[in-house]
């Protein structure tokens, strides 16, 4: 086992507040003496026992419980756990969490559950992270993608990738022992394309993973145009409820709106702003100074004007853009150049088509990480490492081209395998705790 802090911890599994039933965690290296000091009694090993939970200094019973003993290492962290499920009330909580600190524990940090899983084993960081992901998911399809990651098959495929580049490491490096010269040119031809396929693979998982933050944050839809153009009616008549305020006066739109809602599966944010126009009132220009910071955020935008949208400049957009032309029930003659979507909100023409085009964009989305069977990097963490073993393997594939000397390219080889490494979280450390779990919530 990697030697770190092994204090018994102790943390509420469940949300805070006031339910049926609660589940306290208690980790440690050694916690028989513990749950006798607690219960009275002596565990049974997965054992669920219905019990009095005790102060384990002043005897007092503080609730009757369902304490269960997880032996080390077959346990959630691989340390002896004990699971309670007390009442809900907050002061019940409360009491127990005294106690047991009471009786030695310290209250855990956030994330050292998993942190402590990882450190022992029982899983890898990809799916320590898979954990956090799928607890907060809100979606089906990220819930999917976090399911297959806590399966561990991603952490496989990566793997799989490092030991053919180790293969190709011992070629590189038997090569080199038995010539004095530099190795031939067949054999070169051979190593470039066996990396090229390599790479080919890594490739396939990063641009799958440009949509992972999709997948997982949500597909940002930002609507954006005139004051007055309809905005935040559409707004609303996507929502199918009155979530912003909608008045004749321009302007009415200052702060941004975000709602969220499901297509395809996937968590989509609609977010309604002032739009953007010359103004000189202070106000207004924060409003339009906002959208500007949402459109850089976004990943698609709905450019709303009740004259025809093809007129206005969208260029500057490095976006996706739906054009749609607003309040068509006005003047239903009006006749609308292709690829603009034609909607009234007040007689909800058009917005059933609307939602088809986002979706459309959102099946784009789930195929492209269906295509690569699941494989996405759904952290940014993960991802950014993942660039830069995909630039690594760029690197080693120019050194093969260049005629550069075979260690040079056995030593850009190296990173990648550190890169892969260090996704995976292959050599556990104590900073780990710091960059990874401490952003997972307490108790987790
Ligand atoms: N007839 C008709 N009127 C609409 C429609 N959509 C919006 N309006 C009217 O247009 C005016 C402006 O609507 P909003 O939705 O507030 O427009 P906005 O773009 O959000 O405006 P700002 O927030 O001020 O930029 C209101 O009086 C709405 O009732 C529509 O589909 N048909
Ligand atoms: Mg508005």
């Amino acid at each position: 086992m990697v030697p770190y802090d092994q204090e018994t911890i102790v943390a509420l599994a469940t949300p805070p507040g006031v339910g049926a039933l609660s589940v306290l965690r208690i980790s440690g290296e050694s916690l028989v003496p513990f749950y006798k000091q607690l219960t009275k009694t002596s565990p049974k090993i997965r054992f669920a026992a219905f019990c009095k939970l005790h102060h384990p200094e002043t005897g007092e019973v503080l609730d009757e419980v369902v304490a269960t003993y997880f032996k080390s290492p077959k346990s959630f962290t691989g340390e002896d756990m004990i699971e309670i499920s007390c009442h809900g009330g907050e002061v019940v909580q409360n009491n127990i969490i005294a106690a047991i600190l009471d009786g030695g524990a310290r209250l855990a940090k956030p994330g050292e559950f998993s942190f402590r899983a990882y450190m022992n084993g029982k899983m890898d960081l990809l799916q320590a992270e898979a954990v956090a992901s799928l607890i907060a998911s809100k979606s089906t399809y990220s819930t999917k993608v976090g399911l297959y990651h806590l399966d561990g098959r991603v952490s496989r495929q990566l793997m799989n990738i490092k030991s053919q580049v180790i293969d190709l490491l011992a070629v590189l490096e038997n090569e080199l022992n038995f010539s004095e010269e530099e190795i031939d040119a067949t054999s070169l031809d051979e190593i470039a394309s066996r990396i090229k396929l390599l790479r080919n693979e890594v490739s396939a998982i990063v641009n799958a993973s440009s949509f992972g933050r999709q997948i997982f944050s949500g597909v940002r839809v930002v609507l954006f145009g005139k004051p007055n153009s309809g905005k935040s009616s559409l707004f609303n008549a996507l929502l199918g409820y009155d979530r912003a305020i909608v008045s004749s006066t321009p302007g009415t739109t200052r702060d941004t709106v975000e709602a969220w809602i499901e297509l395809e599966g996937l968590p989509v944010c609609l977010i309604d702003t002032a739009g953007m126009w010359e103004s000189g009132d202070y106000l207004d220009n924060l409003g339009i100074a906002k959208t500007k910071s949402e459109l850089d955020k976004a990943d698609l935008c709905l450019l709303v004007d009740e004259d025809d949208p093809t007129l206005i400049q969208a260029d500057h957009m490095k976006i996706p853009v739906i054009l749609i032309r607003s309040k068509c029930d006005i003047d239903q003659q009006v006749s609308q150049s292709n690829g603009v979507v034609r909607v009234s909100s007040k007689t909800q023409l058009g917005i059933k088509d609307l939602l088809t085009h986002l979706s459309t964009y959102c099946t784009k989305v789930t195929e492209r990480s269906e295509n690569n069977s699941f494989a996405v990097m759904t952290t940014r963490r993960q991802r950014t490492l993942l660039g830069d073993a995909h630039g690594v393997l760029s690197e080693a594939l120019k050194q093969t081209s260049e005629n550069i000397g075979t260690d040079i390219v056995a030593s850009t080889l190296r990173q990648f395998i550190v890169c892969v490494q260090d996704i995976v979280g292959e050599i556990p450390n104590e900073n780990i705790m710091e960059t990874v779990f401490s952003e997972f919530c307490i108790g987790k």
